[in-house]
């Protein structure tokens, strides 16, 4: 890990407004690139990071077995080859530790920790528009000001717990996922109990499980859960991406959701039960994604083709759970596959093969009240030593719409956003100017498509500051084009099938709204490089 004391301090809140051509929020995987990006332009640039460390989600989510399910290869940056020779990736699929001391490193190997203000949350944003500036209030009273302002706070990043009466009451110890201690929490002995079953709980639960003495889950809505297959690096496996990253990344860069793997063109209808079967068993024997994502397109687009591969996860989930009851709760059957974030798990279903592990179904008897000893249903309770909040987080929107942000007219951002993501390009709301919005929402490999927006941010600024132009926002039009674009996209697929984080519905009072850019990752690619090409077209320049 990086030395602390390479960043800057927060000042006391009583100096004067500090100034900068751009202001970042956020020090994970868009922000750190984002520095290094728009620095190399020779601007002038300060992070502000509510951590204590860099590295965003990977910073936060200390949970154990949290990891990334990208490939790691294609997950690590791609932006500079010596990068990439430099590190050693010890999995396939790296976790959360190996993570945050990848993201370490690069803050070293780039010094970018001199731009980055640790401890720092951003309360507020306000537009000046004579000044066409943006001042930013940091909690504790620190102001600063730039030109541009760009908002690289994750998509999933606004944890969420839900307000359950007297959770306050309760003795034990307790923490969201992503406000997981950076001590060792030790389980052994302990009696457990995790409340959700999203790709979060999925990871720790098989891990928790060997360690408690006691755990019980609490399940609202089972999901498709697929094998990860991850493994460690071979030597010469890691000398191959060495020796072939160029591709590799070219490859991603190129594909439709940003992986090395593209769907498979036919139709699952098209193809004899035998040998859509066979597709199955070969997609599921390989690790990753590509069980998803390299499946029969049609998957994701036509009820009944998801529907033949739906049933062939259920069976698999069947074969692996010893107690036929147990395994009916675990299978999902009142969505499609996809429609939610598909978990890819190590030993999750065998961990309700132990003895320790109790599967409590709240949607037959929900949560009534957290109690001083443990968690109250509808019909028993439970107690508890530590309770797991794997309970998910206000996506994509929440994060933006929690800091007070007021652009033009003194608008919000949260009144702009109260019905949903309105966006042109996922980049820019109308109403905002000079604010970007550095998140990655497309249906893409995290890191390929961040480093698109990450690009396409720093060259739309390079571009303004060499035609000395004040402002960039969006037309009103080209936003509203965008978002009925956006939106029917997702209707042609089964994102929307489903109660989940991709339309907001995970969270109670949020407007159901789709959050995810649902277009291949090639398309979007495509469309903000034109955009720009064309003299950044569907933008107002001034
Ligand atoms: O959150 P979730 P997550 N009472 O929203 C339950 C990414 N990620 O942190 O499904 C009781 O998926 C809720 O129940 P239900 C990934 O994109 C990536 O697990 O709403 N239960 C659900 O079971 C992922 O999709 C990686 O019925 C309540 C759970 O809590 C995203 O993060 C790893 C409840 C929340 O599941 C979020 O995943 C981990 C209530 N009131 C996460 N409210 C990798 O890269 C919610 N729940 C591998």
């Amino acid at each position: 890990m990086g030395s602390m004391h390479q960043h800057p301090q927060k000042p006391n809140g009583n100096g004067a407004v500090e100034q900068y051509d751009v202001i970042i929020i956020g020090a994970g995987v868009v922000g750190l690139y984002q520095l290094y990006r728009l620095r190399k332009m020779g601007l002038s640039v300060r992070v502000f990071e509510d951590a204590d460390g860099v590295g965003g989600t990977w910073y936060w989510n200390r949970y154990p077995g949290c990891r990334f399910d990208s490939e790691s290869e294609t997950y690590g940056y791609s932006f500079s080859e010596e990068l990439s020779r430099e590190w050693d990736w010890k999995e396939h699929f790296s976790g959360q530790p190996e993570n945050e001391r990848y993201l370490n490193f690069v803050a070293d190997k780039f010094e970018l920790r001199k731009d980055i203000q640790l401890n720092s949350r951003v309360s507020s944003a306000v537009y000046d528009e004579s000044a066409h500036q943006w001042e930013v209030q940091v909690e504790g009273g620190q102001r600063a000001r730039a030109q541009f302002l760009i908002g690289a706070v994750g998509i999933l990043s606004a944890k969420y717990t839900p307000p359950f009466e007297g959770m306050d009451s309760f003795e034990g110890l307790s923490f969201h996922t992503s406000n997981w201690p950076k001590e060792k929490v030790d389980f052994t002995g302990k009696r457990v109990g995790c409340i959700g079953t999203g790709a979060t709980a999925v990871q720790l639960i098989p891990i928790v499980a060997k360690e408690a003495g006691q755990l019980t889950v609490f399940q609202r809505t089972p999901n498709y859960c697929a094998p990860l297959r991850n493994a460690e690096v071979a030597p010469e496996v890691q000398s191959q991406w060495k020796a072939t990253y160029p591709e590799i990344h070219k490859r991603c860069r190129e594909s439709p959701t940003g992986f090395k793997y593209d769907f498979d063109p036919r139709s699952a209808l098209e193809v004899s039960e035998e040998e859509r079967l066979a597709l199955y068993e070969e997609l599921w024997a390989l690790p990753g994604f590509k069980k998803w994502l390299g499946n029969f397109h049609d998957i994701m687009t036509n009820m009944e083709a998801n529907e033949t591969f739906a049933e062939f996860v259920r069976n698999k989930i069947r074969e692996r759970v010893n107690d036929p009851v147990v395994a009916e709760m675990l299978v999902p059957k009142d969505h499609p596959f996809g429609a939610k974030r598909i978990p890819l798990e190590t030993h999750y279903y065998e961990a309700y093969n132990r003895d320790n592990v109790l599967l409590v179904d709240i949607r037959k008897a929900p949560i009534t009240c957290i109690t001083p000893k443990g968690v109250k249903t509808q019909d028993a309770e439970y107690e508890f030593d530590v309770i797991i909040y794997a309970t998910g987080f206000d996506a994509v929107s929440g994060p933006l719409t929690r800091i007070d942000i007021r652009g033009e007219g003194g608008q919000t951002f949260k009144d702009k956003w109260a019905a949903g993501p309105r966006s042109y390009l996922g980049l820019q709301s109308a109403g905002f100017p000079n604010f970007f919005i550095g998140m990655n929402s497309a249906l893409c490999n995290y890191t390929v498509c961040a480093e698109l927006i990450v690009e396409w941010i720093a060259d739309c600024i390079g571009h303004l500051r060499e035609k000395n132009l004040a402002s960039i926002q969006p037309t009103l039009e080209a936003e509203e084009a965008w978002v009925d674009h956006a939106n029917e996209l997702a209707a042609g697929t089964i994102l929307t099938a489903a109660d989940s984080w991709f339309v907001g519905a995970n969270i109670p009072g949020k407007k159901r709204a789709v959050l995810l850019y649902a277009n291949s990752a090639r398309e979007y690619r495509k469309k903000c490089h034109e955009v720009a090409a064309n003299g950044y077209e569907g933008f107002v320049l001034r």
